[in-house]
């Protein structure tokens, strides 16, 4: 995995996408420059995830943007996706590398300092800071690590990070000064009206 895929890292939501399907979404978000894209379903028959994901797999290989699925790895198998995003209470990460192999790419959630020192010790690809701010998005979440958390973390983690909770126009600036490779953004861009100007705006704020 390039770490700069990890810049603009959008991560869907149905639920916050109202009527709109998430392809069109997804593809919007993606012409406007978001980098990775990770399939995020918590309330889904495994057979319409599957058929989600490879439709999103197909949309997004033009563009050469990688397909992460969240928590499911025989899903992330099926689909020929590029990879899975694991959280603490997720399948251990020994097991989902041995059922994926070594090419293809896993991020880990952590929550707090002791799970970076853990993290440090597996060859993941990248690490998701969790949260960094509170966020309605998701609540049942760990204390937030803020902006002197997140710097904290970037600088313990030998991995590559993306930060994730509250990423939005009025954050991303400070987040990125905090030396993280990424934000990975829900609500900025699936609530967005138009999600492709949205991820355009994101991105002119990241590299000012
Ligand atoms: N994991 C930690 S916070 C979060 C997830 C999936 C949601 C982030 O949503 P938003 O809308 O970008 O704050
Ligand atoms: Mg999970």
């Amino acid at each position: 995995m390039n770490r700069k895929d990890l810049k603009l890292y959008l991560v869907t939501d149905r639920g916050l996408a109202g009527d709109r399907a998430i392809e069109e979404i997804v593809r919007e978000s993606v012409e406007g420059g978001a980098t990775m894209v990770q399939l995020r379903e918590k309330d889904i028959d495994t057979r319409e995830f599957i058929g989600l994901a490879l439709r999103l797999k197909n949309l997004l290989e033009p563009y050469g943007v990688p397909l992460i699925i969240n928590d499911r790895v025989d899903v992330a198998l099926a689909a020929g996706a590029d990879g899975v995003h694991i959280g603490q209470s997720d399948m251990p990460y020994s097991m989902a590398r041995r059922l994926l192999g070594p090419d293809r790419i896993i991020g880990l959630s952590v929550e707090n300092f002791e799970q970076i020192e853990e993290a440090n010790a597996l060859d993941v690809d990248y690490i998701g800071v969790s949260p960094v701010f509170a966020t309605p998005t998701k609540t049942d979440t760990s204390e937030p690590f803020g902006l002197e958390g997140l710097r904290k973390a970037v600088r313990m983690s030998v991995h590559p990070t993306v930060a994730i909770g509250g990423m939005n126009e009025r954050t991303a600036a400070d987040v990125m000064a905090c030396g993280t490779d990424g934000i990975a953004v829900v609500s900025a861009i699936v609530c967005a009206s138009d999600p492709r100007q949205a991820t355009r705006n994101l991105l002119k704020i990241m590299t000012l």
